[in-house]
């Protein structure tokens, strides 16, 4: 038949789909590339490769997103990477958006 045979998960309800927030990281003129790269493989759990691309994509497009979260654990990510950042005197700065 058209699935082939795969067992599909039951569609969840609105009530079992909590809302995601994506968070993001903004660029700036300051903070240096190894520090972006260090919050992103110490917060998000990335490779130094993949940790290396979204730093990249950020300094050249402004903004990117880090990962896609629940409202408490994107709002715990964005309290500890600004607080990280401002313990080591960078203006990084990290925000979340509704997905
Ligand atoms: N633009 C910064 C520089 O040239 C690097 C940077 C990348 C800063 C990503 C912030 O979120 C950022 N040193």
């Amino acid at each position: 038949d058209a699935d082939h045979g795969v067992a599909l998960e039951p569609e969840r309800t609105e009530a079992e789909r909590p809302p995601l927030y994506r968070v993001v990281l903004l660029n700036d003129d300051f903070t240096p590339m190894e520090f972006v790269v260090e919050v992103l493989q110490r917060f998000f759990s990335m490779n130094r490769e993949k940790a290396t691309q979204v730093m990249l994509h950020v300094h050249t497009r402004g903004k990117g997103v880090c990962g896609v979260y629940t409202r408490e654990v994107a709002e715990t990510k964005v309290s500890q990477v600004n607080d990280y950042s401002r313990q080591h005197q960078h203006p990084l700065l990290c925000t979340m958006e509704k997905a």
